[in-house]
């Protein structure tokens, strides 16, 4: 028995032990415990646990010193806070789109939240090529809450940058700038993984263009200083819940594990649902399921528009800033939110494709032509919206770029 004042990575057999001090309340007793670790992700240890007694369960997530990716990647525990601190936020903005935080403890760098074991994990949902139809609807719902109501045309302007010093998170924003915004392009840190077969096209495509690193070294900057609004930061498929058909809107969807929250630009995490809904395509365009890949594409179409809708109302019915409240200000906002979500759809495009965090959808591609056809048509649509992000103004822009790069690089 520890009183969990010095921090310790724990193992599942310390998890019951902790959970029985911490979460006394919790469980009916008797209580019969049961841990598993469950952890999928690159950064950290995940804990199912279920009282066999009655039935009842938790996670318990806690942030270890190294990264799982990579034991050479030690990065800040603090954020396990800054997790626990925006769901806590997110709760309130995008109320029930979130899982319920029960408690968060800074010095065992742990936070204890609801069981969403009866959904199932996006990604892995789409690689089973399932279609969720609410999904456009709630996406779009959790992002407009949770972003425009954190920007400065909402909040008091003070309110703003309080929250702006309580998420600063320079560890993992770093690992965004050097894994999205840099070593896709330069392989500086020789972390890069690249198809064989597609040596050559990245050393044309990405290595050898400048005049793409100028526009990817503009977007980084803009990352790194454009503090628009809370970001979940690493909003691809991994990072949802889904449910089937019958749950209702809203019932559908749930969004987690948001760590790498810092105030950045809101196209970021738009862009980053768009790129992830097009690894899915990819995947089911390589097992030849046709309905999948529509649904696919037309909900892409549907993530942007609906944005744009939503965003719209809801900065005409919230704005505060005085100055925002100019008539052509709102339309000027959501544009410049359109081309930087196209731009960072083409970066997460790049760096799932190249870098050293790839995703299951294009990796599991068994035929090998169809796997390097994908990535040559990732990139090649990534350029075109990064290249041409101003261009881009509605979903059907996004979908059009996708077919565009398909069709030069055939199936
Ligand atoms: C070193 S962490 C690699 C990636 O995993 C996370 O989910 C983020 O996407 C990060 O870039
Ligand atoms: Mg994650």
């Amino acid at each position: 028995m520890s009183a969990y004042d010095r921090y310790f990575l724990m193992k599942e057999s310390d998890v019951a032990d902790y959970v029985t001090a911490k979460m006394p309340d919790f469980f009916k007793l008797p209580l019969k415990l049961s841990v598993k670790e469950i952890g999928d992700g690159n950064l950290n240890y995940v804990f199912r646990v279920v009282n066999e007694a009655d039935g009842r369960s938790l996670i318990v997530k806690q942030a270890g010193l190294t990264l799982r990716i990579s034991a050479a990647m030690k990065v800040s525990t603090d954020r396990n806070r800054i997790e626990s601190e925006i769901l806590l936020l997110q709760d309130k903005y995008a109320g029930g789109l979130v899982p319920k935080l029960y408690r968060y403890d800074t010095v065992m760098c742990v936070c204890v939240m609801e069981d969403l074991s009866n959904y199932r994990l996006m990604r892995y949902a789409l690689m089973e090529h399932k279609t969720f139809p609410h999904f456009a609807e709630d996406i779009t719902g959790y992002m407009v809450n949770t972003l425009l109501n954190t920007t400065d045309a909402v909040m008091e302007h003070k309110a703003k940058k309080d929250l702006v010093k309580r998420f600063i998170n320079p560890e993992l924003c770093e690992i965004t700038e050097d894994l999205v915004y840099t070593e896709p392009y330069k392989d500086n840190k020789k972390r890069n993984i690249v198809t064989p077969e597609n040596l050559d096209f990245v050393k044309k495509e990405l290595y050898g263009d400048r005049f793409l690193h100028l526009e990817v070294a503009k977007l980084k900057f803009e990352f790194m200083n454009n503090a628009q609004a809370l970001l979940h930061g690493d909003l691809h498929t991994g990072s949802i819940f889904v449910k089937d058909d019958e749950a209702g809107p809203g019932a559908a969807t749930r969004v987690f594990d948001p760590e790498f929250a810092f105030y950045g630009p809101i196209g970021y995490d738009v862009g980053n649902i768009i790129a992830n809904l097009f690894f899915a395509w990819h995947n089911g365009d390589g097992a030849g399921q046709t309905a999948f890949c529509d649904w696919v594409l037309t909900t892409a179409v549907s993530v942007i528009d609906l944005f744009k809708q939503k965003f719209l109302d809801g900065f005409t019915k919230n704005v505060t800033d005085v100055m925002a409240k100019t008539e052509g200000f709102a339309e000027y906002y959501l544009a410049s939110i359109v081309s930087d979500t196209a731009a960072c759809t083409g970066l997460e495009l790049v760096r799932r494709t190249v870098g050293m965090a790839q995703v299951k959808d294009i990796t599991t591609i068994a035929d090998r032509e169809r796997r390097v056809k994908a990535e040559r048509i990732n990139i090649l649509c990534a350029k075109d919206c990064i290249l041409n992000r101003a261009s881009f103004t509605c979903g059907q822009d996004f979908v059009d770029a996708l077919k565009r790069a398909v069709n030069y690089v055939g199936k």
